[in-house]
């Protein structure tokens, strides 16, 4: 890849963000220009190993070809025309998408949180006009350490005051158990209860992954219960886990599958509200939309990505390197890591605290040509695109020991 020809310097820009770009970021400094599969460019040509893949909005690498051409098609035909109109990508995208989840319906929208949301007020919609809850009365359970997103309702049930603190007053009527713990989720359900809302695996906590059987037992104790299963799976989803779904691991089928990230295949925002046609035919005309939910442009990448996935290509190897992944972690317990927890090609590894925060280590792994993002405190995530190569894989490892080795 040649770097492109330009007047600023990675420098030059950081510089130019500080005035004009909020600080709702702290970025590590390195400024990419250009990326292809598993490798990204700054601006002064430094290549990186992406570890991270977009926090799993990137599961086909950099611009995958078959994904930049089903967008350059589409962009030379049509981009936008609202849902006012239907469009000739929708459908095809719908189809395939509800046949790789072995859903029924799908609502098309745009961001993560989108589709959380959506899937709050199908949910609810659903426990007044089908299960009968009285009127405003509806509940939902979630977990705490949860993460669904950003805005004032999402946070309105996030345990992370860190997310909630200046955004108040909250929407009302969540309620939080502790993760991995159903005799928790079988005390908060009742009568009122809309929906379970769960991260199949907690991302944004540190990958955490609840106890073989939790997810069969929320599975259990919803049907029995009467309320629907939300699983949100736009992190955990679309091959990231070595299955198409992180339920899958259990043999559970939800009521509501939420995805997002990888569903755009890193080019556009795609997520989707995935459900049963009794929950989502709750919905009528006027009742929920987005200007761009379900757009050609999105439509034809996501059937894109839906194909990629039909392969199970990615699936597999995003379980038989997450073997690699997995005993190269366990090689580096006792040398700097402390613990860690993955499956298929996703990863939390808690470094020694004593060696630095994941922040130190993150900014050191960048110096070694390899990006990754800290959670909280020492942990870092690894979720490389899952095109990576094992030699690309075992290159990571290697400079994450030396960078626990040499300490930070
Ligand atoms: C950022 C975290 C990860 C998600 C799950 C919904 C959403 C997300 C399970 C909302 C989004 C992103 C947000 C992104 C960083 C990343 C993240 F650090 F914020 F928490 F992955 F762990 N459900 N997660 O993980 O999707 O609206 O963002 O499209 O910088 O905020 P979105």
């Amino acid at each position: 890849m040649t770097a492109p020809v330009r007047t600023r310097t990675s420098a030059d820009l950081i510089h130019a963000e500080e005035p004009v770009l909020a600080h709702n970021y702290h970025p590590l400094p390195v400024v990419v220009a250009r990326a292809e599969g598993t490798w990204v460019e700054d601006v002064e040509g430094r290549r990186y190993l992406d570890m991270l893949a977009g926090y799993s909005a990137l599961n086909f690498g950099h611009r995958h070809p078959a994904l930049i051409e089903a967008a350059h098609r589409q962009l030379d035909r049509l981009t936008l025309t609202s849902r006012a109109f239907h469009n000739d990508r929708l459908a095809e995208f719908a189809e395939r998408l509800a046949e790789l989840t072995g859903l029924d319906m799908v609502l098309p929208m745009n961001t993560g949180a989108e589709a959380v949301e959506s899937g709050i007020k199908v949910a609810r919609k659903w426990a007044y006009e089908v299960k009968g809850v009285p009127a405003d009365q509806a509940t939902i359970v979630v977990a705490a350490e949860n993460f669904h997103g950003r805005t004032t309702t999402i946070v309105s049930f996030s345990t992370d005051e860190t997310a909630r603190a200046g955004f108040g007053p909250f929407t009302p009527g969540f309620r939080i158990v502790p993760y991995n713990d159903l005799a928790a989720l079988e005390a908060a359900v009742d009568e009122t209860t809309a929906a379970v809302l769960l991260e199949p695996i907690q991302g944004e906590a540190g990958v955490v992954i609840p106890d073989e059987g939790y997810l069969a037992g929320v599975r259990e104790l919803t049907r029995r219960k009467g309320c629907l299963f939300i699983a949100d799976e736009i992190q955990s989803g679309l091959g990231r886990t070595g299955r198409t779904l992180a339920v899958e691991h259990e043999g559970v089928v939800p009521d509501v599958l939420l995805l997002g990230k990888a569903l755009g295949g890193g080019i556009v925002p795609v997520s989707a509200v995935v459900a049963r046609r009794d929950v989502l035919g709750v919905l009528r005309p006027g009742e929920h939309g987005s200007t761009f939910g379900g757009n050609p442009l999105a439509a034809a990448v996501g059937t894109a990505v839906v194909e990629l996935l039909e392969t199970g290509e990615f699936q597999r190897r995003a379980a038989e390197l997450g073997g690699l992944l997995r005993d190269g972690l366990a090689e580096l317990v006792g040398k700097g890591v402390v613990g860690f927890r993955s499956r298929g090609l996703w990863a939390g590894v808690d470094i020694d605290p004593a060696i630095g925060t994941g922040r130190a280590v993150s900014g050191r792994l960048m110096e070694e040509g390899v990006l990754v993002k800290d959670t909280h405190g020492s942990t870092i995530r690894l979720a490389p695109p899952l095109t990576i190569t094992g030699e690309e894989l075992r290159a990571a490892l290697g400079s994450l020991e030396k960078v626990l080795v040499r300490r930070v």
